[in-house]
């Protein structure tokens, strides 16, 4: 598919896509498996459930554990959103992000940072086994797109549109990105959803996806599984990702012209500096 083809069947119409085996050929899809991050990484230790959960694990520990699960019922706890290059730096020369997500405007620094600048290169690990589901159906934050790579093993998505009414709420800051916790999506989110259409799909190791802004989702592992995902923003959701963040976030563009106002007084003193000595 082309990039314009994209643009305008996908990004722009918000309408979740997936490439089946479009990374194949990648050294991450090609070199990064279990057995990779066991051996390079297994002393590290890393949170689980999420940064903010405050459980840490070895790495290696981890692994060693979800490949021992037998019964779905007794899964681990997923290993979620581990900010990649933070955590592993020396891993980024070998990956190049997912050409649906270039331009990727958080990339540029005429937006400024969002997120203390953790954005701008966003990618995380995610890491479950039999039985191991992400812990809430929820929308990305702040309407950026999302896309997923799966590296090892399968992952099963469900994927409900949004309503107009809840995007709107969501531009004012208003609404819940998250809906349960420990929900089953299949059994118990009818009341929730009611009779929208519910896109199940299940990715395979080098299959791409791509989830739009604003779709409610969430995952499920029935076996060791391994995925890369990340977000970005570019023209087709810069509008509502700019809103609803200023909604949250309300001195941020305040300090973004701020900051702006700072280097360009520096910017300006050097110069007169350099002015004065090399007249
Ligand atoms: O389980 C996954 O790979 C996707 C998780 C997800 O939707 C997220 O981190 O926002
Ligand atoms: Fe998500």
């Amino acid at each position: 598919m082309s990039r314009k083809a994209f643009q305008t069947k996908y990004l722009e119409t918000r309408t979740p896509l997936v490439l089946r085996g479009a990374m194949t050929d990648t050294a991450a899809v090609a070199h990064w498996d279990m057995e990779f991050f066991a051996s390079r990484y297994g002393s590290q230790r890393v949170p689980i459930d999420g940064i903010r959960s405050g459980l840490f694990m070895e790495l290696g520990e981890y692994i060693e554990r979800l490949r021992a699960v037998r019964d779905e019922t007794e899964p681990v706890l997923y290993m979620r959103n581990l900010l990649l290059f933070e955590t592993f730096p020396e891993l980024r020369q070998d990956f190049a992000m997912p050409w649906i997500a270039q331009p990727n405007w958080l990339q540029s620094p005429l937006v400024g940072d969002y997120s203390g600048g953790s954005w701008r290169y966003w990618v995380e690990l995610f890491l479950s086994g039999p039985g191991s589901r992400f812990p809430t159906v929820h929308i990305d934050p702040y309407f950026t797109h999302a896309w997923s790579i799966q590296l090892s093993g399968r992952k099963d998505f469900w994927l409900w549109p949004s309503l107009a009414e809840e995007r709107e709420k969501m531009r004012a800051g208003e609404a819940p990105w998250q809906h349960g916790n420990e929900v089953k999506p299949d059994t118990e989110l009818s009341d929730f959803f009611g009779d929208r259409e519910c896109y199940r799909l299940t990715l395979e190791p080098g299959d791409l996806a791509f989830i739009p802004a604003g779709w409610w989702h969430t995952t499920e592992t029935h076996e060791a599984s391994l995925t890369l995902g990340g977000n970005f923003v570019e023209s087709s959701n810069w509008f509502d990702f700019s809103r609803s963040y200023q909604s949250r976030n309300p001195t941020h563009s305040r300090r973004q012209a701020l900051k702006r106002k700072a280097s360009s007084l520096v910017a300006s003193r050097v110069l007169s500096w350099a002015q004065r000595r090399y007249r």
